[in-house]
């Protein structure tokens, strides 16, 4: 398994529609599980092929850990998904996307779907879903489709985030910022005897 960059807008490959999978096969196997390992590692609850600028109807989630940081890992992979089904029923959630950093805005979306697709063994399988999981099903499918969240959002909110974006690429590389790694804790060294201080019991 290995840690990708995520690519972030404006990258063209970002608004592509990706192609579906033929066969879940070991490189589609392989890819699923690196997308997982960025995606944790992001953190992310969600991450789309083309975010890692893989050509591939796949996504990969997992909302488990959304409240809770200690919560059991339940990851999802899925190849070709899908939407059967959507509600009428509407809810709106406060989306991210890790290909626009650092912007947050409510979106409006059906509140339940049922989604058809591959699993990582490539059997058939249908999930329905409400809540986030919803939400984040429709977001990482819009991605295979080169649709953004912000596409749901009102046209000026639109443009300023897009432009914030654009000026940044021209001084920038085309990849997600990450944070430095925080600095290690030095090892424990022994502490140095200090003269006339010694505790009771020191030889
Ligand atoms: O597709 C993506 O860019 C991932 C995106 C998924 C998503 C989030 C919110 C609503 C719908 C879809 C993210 O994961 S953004 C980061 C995020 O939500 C998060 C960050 C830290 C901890 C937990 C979640
Ligand atoms: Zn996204």
């Amino acid at each position: 398994m290995s840690l990708r960059p995520i690519i972030i807008i404006p990258d063209p490959r970002l608004r592509k529609v990706a192609r579906p999978v033929e066969r879940v096969d070991e490189r589609v196997r392989a890819l699923m599980d690196d997308m997982l390992e960025t995606m944790y590692d992001a953190p992310g609850i969600g991450l789309a092929a083309p975010q890692i600028a893989e050509d591939w109807r796949v996504i990969v989630l997992d909302v488990a850990k959304r409240k809770d940081e200690s919560a059991r890992a339940e990851p999802l992979r899925l190849a070709n998904p899908e939407i059967l089904w959507a509600s009428e029923e509407l809810s709106s959630y406060e989306e991210g996307c890790l290909s626009i950093p650092d912007y947050y805005e409510e979106v409006v979306r059906p509140a339940k779907v049922a989604v058809g697709y591959l699993d990582r063994e490539g059997r058939k399988q249908e999930i329905e879903a409400d809540g986030l999981l919803a939400t984040c099903l429709q977001h990482e499918i819009d991605h295979l489709n080169g649709v953004l969240f912000i596409d749901h959002i009102s046209r000026l909110k639109r443009a300023r985030v897009v432009k914030k974006f654009e000026k940044a690429a021209k001084t920038e590389p085309p990849v997600r910022k990450r944070e430095p790694p925080l600095p290690r804790p030095a090892p424990a060294a022994a502490p140095a005897p200090v003269k006339g201080h010694g505790a009771a019991g020191d030889l």
